[in-house]
């Protein structure tokens, strides 16, 4: 799955919604399958690994009660740095969609890792050490559950994206068990694994990446 379908399924779903999200371009994907119509559509780019998710649920908390549905596409990495931050919104009833971006990996430090082993003349097949978020990869639907969420995934046919989604239509959201007679919009984590266009872990590891961390 690319993050260009990523992109396209989540619009077709979201485009009749006023919508905010949190951070994260999809590598700039959403600027140009989106339209960002108004000025609250976005609040900014996310800062260092571990800073999206809290940012992402305090833009959530500033919307909550406007009946904004408010998404964040949280990256893998970022999420393991602050796991515990998903109990937040749940002990507080923070409405939000958490869309997962899952490359399996904290791929820009591996790219990163990559380009150093080059410049080092080191092995760049074991620039994954450390970097790859496989053997086994996290199961965040699954903690996401454990934690109070509705959540589906892991989804890897991204035409399966849309009807993940949906609930969030007609303020059709799911309960949230700790927090009675509030908003309807409660949170939902859908889990996309993202393979970045069909790369592998060699793949990935003969690719000559040049981003910086
Ligand atoms: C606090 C902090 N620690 C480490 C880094 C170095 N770093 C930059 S990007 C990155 C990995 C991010 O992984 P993920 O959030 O999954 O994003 P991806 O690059 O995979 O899209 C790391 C560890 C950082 N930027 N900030
Ligand atoms: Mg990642």
């Amino acid at each position: 799955m690319t993050e260009a379908r990523l992109a396209h399924e989540l619009w077709q779903v979201i485009q009749g919604e006023d919508w905010v999200l949190t951070a994260n371009t999809l590598k700039e994907w959403v600027h140009k399958v989106w339209d960002f119509d108004k000025p609250y559509r976005h609040v900014g780019r996310e800062l260092g690994t571990g800073t999206q998710i809290g940012i992402s649920i305090g833009v959530a908390l500033a919307h909550k009660g406007t009946g904004k549905l408010v998404i964040d596409l949280q990256p893998d990495g970022d999420l393991m740095f602050d796991l515990g931050a998903l109990w937040t919104p749940i002990k507080y009833n923070i409405p939000m969609l958490i869309v997962m971006y899952n490359n399996r990996a904290y791929y820009n430090d591996w790219a990163h890792q990559i380009h150093m082993a080059h410049q080092r003349g080191t092995d760049p097949a074991r620039a994954y050490i450390g970097m790859d978020l496989e053997g086994p990869p996290p199961d965040f639907a699954h903690i996401a559950k454990g934690i109070g969420w509705y959540a589906e995934g892991a989804i890897e046919d991204p035409a399966e994206i849309g009807p993940a989604v949906k609930p969030i239509q007609g303020n059709m959201f799911m309960k949230n068990p700790g927090s009675p007679g509030t908003s309807p919009r409660i949170g939902f984590q859908s889990s996309v694994p993202l393979t970045m266009a069909g790369q592998t872990r060699s793949s990935r590891t003969e690719a000559r990446a040049g981003t910086t961390c």
